[in-house]
């Protein structure tokens, strides 16, 4: 059955009052992230805002045990707790790694390449708020084209973001997802499926930044569903191979209009001076990689029918 608001388990792990800043979409996501994971997990945190949201030592928003690790080293470290913790014999505790866009699509990703080399028994989820928010917005390999950053030029990013979801399924690990804020059912199913698969699992989560992006701290939920409309951010898994769209993006599979892209820019001040050659440019990438996740979904679909 699939959660929604009505069947989501009342058990809350991350406290109310926490550091991140008014409306941060993080603090709604990990919500549901640990509820999914039920108190049985340890998380493991490189330098980010995450960090600011769990707070300082002796105080935590989180009630499950937290190790902040160096920034390059999230999942070399989550490999080596998840050793120990089979060493002991305690199957029953998930290793999550928690790092940032800039923690996993650029510092972090040669120890997240070594590990899902290594098919270490961890899961690692990527908030991806596609900048480095914490020391005040700087641009990463996950930003994406035309958004304004402290480094970028002053009409926003030059180039296209990495596609991590496509570089891990590379690595042929047992399970890839994204999921948003947007959709907390879909998000939390993801979380509580990878959590009992066993090896690499990643789960890549849209964070929208009110801060970073440049829109009132109210309209969070909103912008993490306008990605999923517009196309922007897909919802999928890949599970033993196989893709699915899942949740909003299966329902715009079915037919549902998709929201064009300016709409979702708009409302963002990051892309004020973006050029309309640039938004258009941006338009076509979206189309292009629609067209390629319906492809692969009906393509993918009719072969199980089969
Ligand atoms: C090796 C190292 N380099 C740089 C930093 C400084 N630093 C701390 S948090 C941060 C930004 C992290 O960005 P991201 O991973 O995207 O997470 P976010 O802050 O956006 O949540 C940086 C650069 C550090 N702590 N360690
Ligand atoms: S800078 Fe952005 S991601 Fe970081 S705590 Fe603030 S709203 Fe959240
Ligand atoms: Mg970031």
């Amino acid at each position: 059955m699939t959660t929604n608001i009505l069947n989501l388990p009342e058990n809350e792990y991350l406290l109310p009052g926490n550091r991140a800043c008014a409306g941060c979409s993080v603090g709604i996501a990990f919500r549901h992230v640990t509820k999914a994971l039920e108190g049985k997990a340890v998380l493991v945190v490189p330098a980010s805002c995450f960090t600011v949201l769990c707070g300082m030592y002796p105080t935590s928003s989180v009630t499950l045990p937290v190790m902040n690790c160096a920034f390059p080293s999230t999942a070399a470290s989550a490999s080596g707790i998840a050793a120990a913790l089979k060493k002991q014999g305690r199957t029953d505790i998930t290793v999550v790694a928690v790092a940032g866009d800039g923690g996993t699509a650029d510092i972090g990703i040669q120890a997240l390449s070594g590990a899902a080399e290594r098919n270490a028994d961890i899961l690692f989820i990527c908030y991806d708020n596609e900048a480095y928010m914490n020391t005040g917005t700087q641009r990463s390999g996950l930003t994406p084209m035309g958004a304004y950053t402290t480094t970028t030029p002053s009409v926003g990013k030059l180039q296209f973001p990495k596609d991590i979801p496509a570089i891990m399924e590379a690595h042929g690990v047992s399970y890839i997802a994204t999921a948003s804020p947007g959709y907390p059912g879909d998000l939390y199913d993801k979380v509580y499926k990878a959590r009992f698969m066993k090896g690499t699992r990643y789960i890549q989560i849209n964070a929208p930044c009110p801060a970073g992006w440049g829109y009132p701290a109210s309209d969070t939920v909103k912008m993490a569903r306008k990605a999923v409309e517009t196309g922007a951010f897909i919802l999928f898994e890949i599970e033993g191979g196989h893709y699915r769209l899942t949740g909003h993006s299966l329902r715009l599979a079915g037919g549902k209009d998709r929201r064009p892209i300016a709409e979702y820019l708009s409302e963002q001040a990051r892309y004020s001076r973006t050029d309309d050659d640039t938004i258009a440019m941006v338009q076509r990438r979206v189309d292009e990689r629609w067209h390629a996740a319906l492809k692969r979904h009906y393509s993918e679909k009719v072969e199980e029918d089969v």
